[in-house]
């Protein structure tokens, strides 16, 4: 393993720790962001903020972008992406599916055209240890993962998220409905990273969303890339990001059902 997943593990695993023993206590919303939905907590920032140490501390003059802090470019090409809970409304709540993701890029911020080098994510409620490094494979727990062959759209399930803005709400809710009939079924999970890592283990066969942040993403698509998913990250002429992960053999047709869905009104 090398010295950047070994690092990645070792700060999600540790944040993921400390988000899990303070969902223990009470937790409150200390900010909103986008929207009266848009919530971050003081766990959000705490966490955010001993993963930042930590990286700082092994490695001074990587880069970091964070959800919750400033980001720094750092003097390496390097850059820590990092949500430091990803489903942070499941959190509030204490639904058991919220997760520390973290990865290291190199090329700069932009998710278009980074390489991501390693990437974790911990499920912070249940353990899960989802990992991968370029070109050596996506684990779970330290076992091999990989992308299921599901024999159809028709008989895949798929997961997607929803964003914070009730506008956009509408019409990714709208997206879905017309996507529904042509596919198995659909999950919500309420976290980018998970919905990433579930493809990765085959739990869902692709997963598709509009609008999510790098820091949700980054670690999740290089560990669904590396268990084997067509993974495609694209922007708008917005800037606003799209992400889908499926297995192979569904990859052009999601893509086509997508489209015709309207899951991209910009285009
Ligand atoms: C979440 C994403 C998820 C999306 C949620 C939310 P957060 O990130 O991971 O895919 O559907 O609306 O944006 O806000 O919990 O870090």
């Amino acid at each position: 393993m090398s010295e950047l997943l070994d690092l990645a593990i070792s700060v999600a695993r540790e944040g993921a720790e400390l988000a899990a023993r303070r969902r223990t206590e009470p937790v409150t919303i200390a900010a909103t962001k986008s929207s009266p939905v848009d919530v971050v907590t003081a766990v959000d920032r705490e966490v955010e903020a001993l993963i930042r140490a930590r990286i700082a501390e092994a490695r001074p003059g990587d880069g970091f972008l964070g959800e919750e802090s400033y980001a720094d470019s750092g003097s390496t090409g390097l850059t820590w992406v990092v949500d430091p809970i990803d489903g942070t409304v499941n959190f509030l709540y204490g639904l058991p599916l919220y997760a520390v993701s973290v990865a290291v890029v190199e090329g700069g911020t932009d998710p278009t055209s980074w390489t991501a080098l390693a990437g974790c994510v911990v499920n912070a409620a249940s353990g899960e240890v989802y990992a991968a490094e370029r070109g050596q494979g996506a684990t779970l727990d330290g076992t091999p993962i990989s992308v299921s062959d599901p024999a159809s759209l028709s008989t895949s399930l798929m997961v997607t998220g929803f964003g914070y803005d009730a506008a956009v709400r509408a019409e990714q809710g709208a997206a879905a409905a017309r996507l529904l009939p042509r596919i198995r079924d659909l999950r919500r999970s309420g976290t980018c990273a998970i919905d990433l890592c579930w493809v990765a283990a085959g739990h869902a066969d692709g997963y598709w969303e509009r609008g999510v942040h790098s820091w949700d993403f980054a670690a999740g698509a290089i560990i669904a890339q590396e268990a084997g998913a067509t993974v495609s990250i694209t922007a708008a002429p917005s800037g606003e990001l799209r992400v889908i992960a499926s297995a192979p053999a569904i990859a052009d047709d999601l893509a086509a059902a997508l489209d015709a869905a309207g899951a991209w009104p910009e285009g």
